[in-house]
């Protein structure tokens, strides 16, 4: 690791560390907004790669699984000193911390994006600024994909794909291949990859089914709160008149039940109404056991260890590729018993 200058910490941030060891406390990264104090006394050590981490949000079990895994990639122990940011799910909260990371002139810059587009500008100030910016989990539109060197992530397109295909054998396996499949959608965060790609993947098999109708996609912004409202709106407009139920992540698939369960409508193996659901939490992966949840098609939060893995080929002037892919399975009663004792989520 090449040796580093130490690196011009801001004076609040300076002034935070002199506060925190004159109270004994210890520091090892903090959060640009003076919250999550959390760094060690050797913050001035001029050997730790400096990491500003721009989390989107807490929004979801999902997320929360991906933060720890974050945090628990860039200690002080494994060589970082990790700034880190959460946006709270508002774009502009990230693009203030990126700012913040390219004032402070960090290492390196990793981050979430909460939605696609709207990153050419901010990441044309850190290239500006010569530093490698790394996406973390969701991808971003812009128009010059040289604006950051990689990706860690998710490929939320072959997710929906894998949620069609699903749903393609199941019809086969109970002989109404041929029948009227009404389908309602409650969808993550418009804009946001995640949406778009598992509705675009979901969506390009379904076009190839002429009796395949999808009612409507309501927004449920990956939180139980809002699926649950969406559920809420579902039901007005269609009763339960839908044959499957499409959740783009479990949390706000819990929210659906919540509100199918107040409306006496129940779904899963042997019901009237199949439940596909994303993420593959613990709690989900236990109603894939009770036959609630049809299938949940996993996406993967264990992404810290590939970014700092990225980090260090690019410390050692070795060559990066521009996506690195975590890998995902598909959950149904029979493969889950095998897997869900030995998950971290
Ligand atoms: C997926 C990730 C999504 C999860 C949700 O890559 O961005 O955001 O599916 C999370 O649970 O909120």
């Amino acid at each position: 690791m090449k040796k580093r200058i130490i690196k011009k910490i801001p004076y609040i941030a300076a002034f935070l560390c002199i506060l925190m060891m004159l109270a004994g406390c210890s520091l090892n990264s903090f959060d640009i907004n003076g919250q999550n104090i959390n760094a060690s006394e050797d913050v001035l050590d001029d050997n730790l790669i400096v990491v500003g981490i721009s989390q989107l949000g807490s929004e979801s079990v999902w997320r929360s699984a991906h933060t720890v895994s974050i945090q628990n990639a860039f200690t002080k122990e494994k060589g970082y000193f990790m700034i880190f940011n959460n946006a709270r799910q508002k774009q502009e909260n990230q693009i203030k911390a990126l700012r913040s990371f390219i004032s402070q002139r960090v290492d390196y810059i990793v981050f979430a994006p909460v939605i696609e587009d709207g990153w050419d500008t901010v990441l044309k100030e850190a290239k500006d600024a010569g530093i490698p910016v790394i996406l973390m989990d969701r991808t971003i539109s812009v128009k010059d994909e040289s604006l950051y060197t990689t990706r860690v992530g998710i490929d939320a397109r072959d997710e929906g794909e894998k949620a069609a295909r699903w749903l393609e054998e199941e019809l086969i396996k109970e002989g109404r291949q041929n029948e009227d499949i009404n389908i309602v959608v409650i969808q993550g965060t418009s804009g946001s990859s995640s949406q778009r790609g598992r509705t675009i993947g979901f969506g390009a098999i379904s076009d190839t089914h002429d009796n395949w109708h999808i009612l409507t996609q309501v927004d449920g912004d990956f939180t139980t709160l809002k699926g649950k409202e969406a559920m809420q709106q579902i039901l007005k407009l269609y009763g339960n008149d839908f044959d499957v139920l499409v959740c783009q992540n479990d949390d706000m698939a819990l929210g659906a039940i919540e509100a199918l369960d107040e409306a006496g409508i129940k779904t899963g193996i042997g019901e009237d109404i199949a439940l596909i659901s994303f993420d593959a939490t613990h709690e989900a992966l236990q109603l894939v056991q009770e036959g609630i949840i049809n299938v949940d098609v996993e996406c993967n939060p264990e992404q810290g260890e590939y970014i700092s893995e990225v980090i260090q080929k690019l410390e050692a002037g070795e060559a990066v590729e521009k996506v690195y892919l975590v890998e995902e399975k598909v959950f149904t009663r029979d493969n889950v018993d095998e897997y869900i004792d030995n998950r971290n989520y």
